[in-house]
């Protein structure tokens, strides 16, 4: 091999403080998971040296705990930007530890390129492959990948033999130019290649190839439950209702869906649904339930980002490579949720909500209005540019202390202009065409769990004339209620409704 061998511990001596860098992997898989175990290492003994020690790190979303749980723990990082999901990082984002800039993923390359964003010193990959001049073969994700690969002065590789060889191929990289001279991306079809199976850089960028054989870290999902079921049956049967009225065409459309057990409960019910034919898959993240459903010829193609999949499902796939790198293609984040393409396959798009409102905006983000949760992920690219956007979520949370719709979202990450259905497991509540009161009936009457349903009719009369009958004194009481005594539920509203008298 034409590259210098190294250990982690030799790679990271050679990162310093304040270094930007760039990782491969998009959630848990395809990350580097060793240069960063010895970079936090070092990050710790020069803290206790007295020297300051934090970097700024781009990854594709969130990752393995080797870089977001071992970097925050460490408290070696200055600057974070997109998706995370790690406990420690979110501690380490909400005590102000770190600086964390949310974006839409398919935004972060291009941000990038245009300057908007530093240029990372480093690029780190996990690559399957490498060759003598250059090509560069992931894991199970693509990310970043190819823009940070270009961008960066310095690449480390892990080579990571737990991944087969033979992945190569089922990787499309393809980098749009830049305006004024982008021209369309060309994928029509889900399955379209537009690009070549491997990242092609300066082979003299390359610094040091470090050898690893480890699995990814991606946690496994907790079982469906009651709710996720019933969520996903009725998601699953408004699609099939959709059908018969002409509005989804009978050979059906792209299935674009979040991450977590509530799109792996949505998409095995939408398997099951004997009127939903099998279908195709544009999303960022392939969970789990898509193996099942492809094995079964439920789902016919996917194009994602990542195979974000637990250990027994990415070796089924592994062990299978011929029956699903026909079925499999993994894209930059650019292409997998970039709206030009969302917009022309017309998506049906189905992400899980935090939190919205009787009026139809949506909190992806933050718990109670001030912590960040995750981020806003790709829900952003879908869900404003998809032909059919669904937002799920269960009716409450933390045992009803909690109501999911509330009078006003405690943040904003995409308004009523953009959510056309809303999902919980009591109903469907169809917003299309229809005026803010309508709305707010809409859904307190199919979504709203029972025992928030008055009190949020109550909200509606107490409202104030406009189009929109919010109550400006009273539109985040129900987080009040819950700051205060730890139950929305104890809402008062009696002060307020003897002003209005
Ligand atoms: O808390 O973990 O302490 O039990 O939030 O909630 O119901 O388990 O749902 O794991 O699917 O996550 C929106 C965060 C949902 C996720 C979000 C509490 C609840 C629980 C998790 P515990 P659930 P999920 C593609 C698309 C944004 C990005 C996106 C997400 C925890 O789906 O990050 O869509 N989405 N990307 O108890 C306070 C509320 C709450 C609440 C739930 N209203 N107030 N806490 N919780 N509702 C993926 C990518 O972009 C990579």
């Amino acid at each position: 091999m034409a590259y210098k061998k190294m250990t982690a511990e030799e790679a990271a001596s050679l990162i310093n403080n304040d270094d930007l860098i760039g990782f491969s992997g998009f959630t848990a898989a395809g990350c580097p998971k060793v240069i960063t175990v010895a970079l936090g290492k070092r990050a710790e003994e020069e803290h206790a040296k007295g020297n300051p020690f934090k970097v700024g790190i781009y990854t594709g979303a969130s990752t393995g705990d080797s870089i977001d749980g071992v970097l925050s723990r460490a408290h070696a990082i200055k600057f974070r930007t997109p998706y995370q999901s790690n406990k420690d990082m979110r501690t380490e984002l909400n005590s102000h530890g770190a600086h964390y800039f949310d974006l839409h993923l398919s935004e972060l390359p291009q941000y990038l390129r245009y300057g908007f964003l530093p240029r990372p010193k480093f690029a780190i990959l996990e690559a399957c492959d490498i060759t003598d001049d250059g090509k560069i073969y992931l894991t199970s994700a693509v990310g970043i990948a190819p823009t940070v690969a270009r961008l960066a002065d310095q690449i480390f590789v892990e080579l990571n033999k737990y991944h087969p060889k033979e992945l190569a191929g089922m990787h499309d990289i393809y980098e749009p130019a830049d305006p004024p001279v982008r021209r369309e991306i060309p994928v029509y079809a889900a399955s379209d290649r537009i690009g070549v199976p491997y990242i092609q850089v300066d082979p003299k960028k390359i610094v040091g190839v470090v050898d690893t054989n480890l699995p990814n870290e991606v946690g496994g999902f907790t079982p469906s439950d009651e709710v996720t079921n019933k969520i996903g049956e009725n998601v699953a049967n408004f699609l099939s209702s959709e059908i018969k009225a002409g509005r989804i065409p009978t050979s059906f459309l792209p299935v674009q869906s979040g991450v977590g057990n509530i799109a792996n409960a949505v998409l095995g019910a939408m398997g099951a649904n004997k009127d939903i034919p099998p279908f195709e898959i544009y999303t960022e993240v392939i969970q789990d339930a898509v193996i099942g459903l492809m094995k079964e010829g439920n789902v016919k193609f996917a194009s994602g980002c990542s195979l974000t999949l637990s250990t027994p499902a990415l070796e089924e796939v592994y062990n299978n490579l011929d029956f699903f790198k026909e079925r499999i293609l993994l894209r930059p984040q650019e292409i997998s949720n970039n709206p030009e393409i969302a917009r022309r396959l017309g998506l049906i798009s189905i992400n899980t909500a935090l939190e919205a409102d009787i009026f139809g905006n949506i909190n992806s983000t933050h718990v109670v209005g001030t912590k960040m949760m995750n981020g806003i992920g790709g829900s952003g690219d879908f869900c404003r540019n998809s032909y059919l956007s669904i937002f799920t979520t269960p009716s409450t949370a933390k045992g009803g202390n909690i109501s999911a719709i509330v009078p006003m979202v405690s943040h904003l990450d995409h308004s009523e202009h953009s959510v056309k259905i809303l999902v919980t497991e009591h109903g469907v509540a169809d917003l299309r065409g229809l005026s803010p009161v309508q709305r707010a009936e809409t859904i307190i009457d199919k979504c709203v769990a029972p025992e928030y349903k008055d009190l949020l009719r109550k909200y509606l009369n107490l409202g104030q004339k406009g189009h929109t009958p919010q109550n400006m004194s009273a539109a985040l009481s129900f987080h009040d209620a819950f700051n205060k005594t730890g139950d929305m539920r104890n809402v008062d509203w009696t002060e307020i409704d003897s002003q209005a008298k």
